[in-house]
C-alpha cells in the first residue's frame, strides 16, 4: 500500500428476489456486475460481495452478520426494477446499523429510473457501467476529494441530486475493465441444477432495439468485445473457483457469428470444453449458420441455449420489434420465421432449448396465447415464457402507457412471470392464468433430461422441485375436486409471500 492510501472496506450486495423460471432451489447464479466491480477497485481496498439469492430465507441475519464482521465504509447495492422494494428495506437496515456508512446504488433500476431514488437514504447512484465510476468514487471518498467531475455518477448536494454527465460505454480494450474478483465472494452455494455455476462475459451491448429490452436505454446501440485471451482467462478463473457450468451473460453474443464460432474453437483448443455452457442466442443466427455453428457449439460444451423466440406470430413480433432477429435467410433473402430451423439445428446436435416467449401483448387473444403455448409444448425443452413488462424507459412501456393497458403498478411484481398489463381482449390475470396452467406441465417434461445428466441432483431434489412447480396444488386438486382457478389463487398468494425477504 502506498503511503497516504487508506483501506476502504466495501460490501457489495445483490438482491435476493428471484422469479418463477429461476427458482432458487435449482438456480442460484452470481451477479456478474458485482464481481466485476470488485475486480476493478484499487487493490488495497477490502471488498466483499454477497449475492443474497444464496440466503433467500436469511437475508436480515446475513446482512447483519456481514455488516458486523466487515464494518464497511461503503455499501453498494445492485438493483433490478422488481427488486426496488427489497432494496429500499435493505438500505433502511444498513443505515440503521451504521448511520454514517456511504450507500451506493447501481444496476438497471437506478440507471434507468434514478428519480425513484430521490426519497431513499442513499448517497451515490452509479448510472450505466460501474467499474471505472466506482473505482473513481472510492478514490474520491478515500482522498476526501469532490465528485463533481466523475462521469456516470449522481450525488446529493444541499439542493438535491446532481446528475453528472453520462459515462460513455467502455470499449473493453486495453485491460480497461479488469477481470472479476471471484475471491471477494463472501457466500457459497451457487448452482445450476446441482453443478456449481458462474457467469462470464465475452462482450457487452447490442445493436438491435427490441421494444421490451432495457439494454438500449442503458448503454445505447453498440457492441464491444473482450479479447479471447481475456475471456479464456476469465473462464479458467471461474473453473478454478469451482465452476462446472458457465452462463455467458453477453447481451447478444450472436451479433457476430464468426467471432462466436472462433470463440467456440478457442474454448476447445484451450481444453475448456469440459464445462457446461449456457448461452442466449438470436434464432436467426442459429437458423442461418446452424449447419456449421451447432456442431461446433456442441463440441465446445454448450448444453443449454436460450433462444429469444419472443413470439411465433408475426403481429406480436412486430409489436416487440423482434422480427429482424427472428428471420431465417437463404442467400440473403428472407425465408420466414427462423425459430423451427434454429431449434432443429440445436436438437440435432443434442443441445437443449430454453424457449423465451412473450405472451400477453396488446393484440393477444386467448387463441394467440394458446398458439404460443402449444408451440412451447411441442418444440421447447425448458419454457421461459414471460409477459410483457413495462420496465423503466423501454419503448414498450411508452406504448402500454399510451394504450392505458397497465393494470398493476406494484413494481415488486414486475418479475416477468406476473402479468401486469392487460391485452385489448383479456385481463392481465387471465393472461397469467393461461401461461401458468400450461407451463407447469411443460416444465415437468424436462426432468428426464436433467436426470440423465445430473442424476444425483434429481434424485435428491425431485420432490422439492415438483412441489415448487406445482405450489398451490393440494390432494383435492390432484383428485380434480378443486378447480385450477382455486389453485392459481393459492399460487398467487404463495408468490406474494415469497416476495417478502425482510
Ligand atoms: C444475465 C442476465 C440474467 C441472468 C443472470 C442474472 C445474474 N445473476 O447475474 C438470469 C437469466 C438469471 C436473469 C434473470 C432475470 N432477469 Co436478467 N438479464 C441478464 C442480462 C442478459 C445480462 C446481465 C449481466 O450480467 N450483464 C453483465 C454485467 C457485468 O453488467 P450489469 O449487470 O449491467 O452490471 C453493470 C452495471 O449495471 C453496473 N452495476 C450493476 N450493479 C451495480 C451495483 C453498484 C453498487 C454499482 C456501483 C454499479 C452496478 O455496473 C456493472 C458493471 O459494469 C441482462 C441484460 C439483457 N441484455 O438482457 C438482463 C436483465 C438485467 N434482466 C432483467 C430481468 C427483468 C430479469 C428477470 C426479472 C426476468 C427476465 N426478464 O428474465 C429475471 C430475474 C432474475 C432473478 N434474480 O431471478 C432486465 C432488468 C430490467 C430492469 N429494469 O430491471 C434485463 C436488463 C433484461 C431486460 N428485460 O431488459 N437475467
Ligand atoms: S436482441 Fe436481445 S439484447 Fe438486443 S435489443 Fe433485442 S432483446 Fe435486447
Amino acid at each position: 500500500m502506498v503511503e497516504g492510501q487508506a483501506v476502504m472496506k466495501v460490501l457489495l450486495l445483490s438482491m435476493p428476489d428471484s422469479f418463477e423460471h429461476t427458482p432458487s432451489l435449482a438456480i442460484r447464479m452470481p451477479n456478474g456486475g458485482l464481481s466485476s466491480i470488485a475486480g476493478n477497485v484499487d487493490v488495497h481496498h477490502q471488498v466483499a460481495v454477497a449475492d443474497l439469492i444464496l440466503v433467500q430465507g436469511r437475508v436480515r441475519e446475513t446482512i447483519t452478520r456481514l455488516m458486523r464482521e466487515l464494518d464497511p465504509h461503503v455499501v453498494g447495492l445492485s438493483i433490478m426494477s422488481f427488486q426496488r422494494r427489497t432494496a429500499t428495506r435493505i438500505i433502511a437496515l444498513v443505515r440503521t446499523m451504521k448511520p454514517d456508512v456511504k450507500i451506493v446504488v447501481g444496476g438497471y433500476d437506478p440507471s434507468l429510473a434514478p428519480e425513484a431514488y430521490d426519497p431513499l437514504d442513499v448517497d451515490y447512484l452509479v448510472r450505466g457501467e460501474g467499474e471505472v465510476t466506482f473505482r473513481q468514487l472510492l478514490r474520491a471518498i478515500e482522498g476526501g476529494a469532490g465528485v463533481e467531475t466523475l462521469c456516470g455518477l449522481s450525488y446529493r448536494n444541499g439542493n438535491g441530486w446532481v446528475h453528472n454527465s453520462p459515462r460513455p460505454p467502455h470499449r473493453l480494450e486495453d485491460g480497461e475493465v479488469r477481470l472479476p474478483n471471484r475471491g471477494a465472494r463472501a457466500l457459497r452455494g451457487y448452482t445450476l441444477l446441482g453443478r456449481q455455476v458462474d457467469v462470464v462475459e465475452t462482450s457487452r451491448g447490442c445493436t438491435y432495439d427490441c421494444s421490451f429490452c432495457s439494454i438500449i436505454e442503458m448503454r445505447g446501440r453498440n457492441f464491444f468485445t473482450y479479447s479471447f485471451e481475456r475471456v479464456l482467462a476469465d473462464i479458467r478463473d471461474a473453473r478454478d473457483h469451482g465452476a462446472r457450468a458457465i452462463f455467458l451473460v453477453d447481451d447478444n453474443i450472436m451479433l457476430n457469428v464468426r467471432r462466436f464460432e472462433a470463440l467456440c474453437e478457442a474454448i476447445i483448443a484451450a481444453g475448456l470444453d469440459g464445462i457446461d455452457y449456457f448461452v442466449q442466442a438470436m434464432t436467426s443466427s442459429i437458423a442461418n449458420h446452424g449447419e456449421t455453428l451447432a456442431p461446433l457449439m456442441k463440441r465446445a460444451g454448450f448444453r443449454y441455449v436460450f433462444l429469444g423466440i419472443e413470439n411465433i406470430l408475426e403481429g406480436d413480433l412486430e409489436f416487440l420489434r423482434a422480427s429482424a432477429k427472428n428471420t431465417a435467410r437463404d442467400q440473403g433473402h428472407s425465408t420466414g420465421n427462423a425459430t423451427l430451423r434454429a431449434i432443429d439445428h440445436l436438437h440435432r446436435h443434442h443441445m437443449l432449448v430454453v424457449g423465451g416467449l412473450i405472451v400477453g401483448n396488446p393484440e393477444d387473444t386467448r387463441e394467440s396465447i394458446e398458439a404460443n403455448l402449444e408451440f412451447a409444448r411441442r418444440y421447447i425443452d425448458w419454457p421461459y415464457i414471460q409477459h410483457p413488462t413495462p420496465y423503466p424507459r423501454t419503448p414498450m412501456t411508452k406504448q402500454f402507457r399510451e394504450q392505458e393497458l397497465i393494470e398493476n403498478q406494484r413494481l415488486e411484481e414486475y418479475d416477468g412471470t406476473t402479468a401486469v398489463v392487460r391485452t385489448q381482449h383479456l385481463p392481465a390475470e387471465e393472461v397469467e392464468f393461461l401461461r401458468w396452467k400450461a407451463e407447469r406441465w411443460i416444465k415437468t417434461r424436462h426432468i428426464p433430461a436433467v436426470l440423465c445428466h445430473d442424476p444425483w441432483f434429481v434424485l435428491t431434489h425431485a420432490p422439492q422441485m415438483l412441489a415448487h412447480t406445482f405450489r398451490g396444488s393440494s390432494v383435492r386438486s390432484a383428485l380434480n375436486l378443486e378447480s385450477d382457478r382455486v389453485v392459481f389463487a393459492r399460487y398467487k398468494a404463495i408468490r406474494t409471500a415469497e416476495r417478502e425477504h425482510l
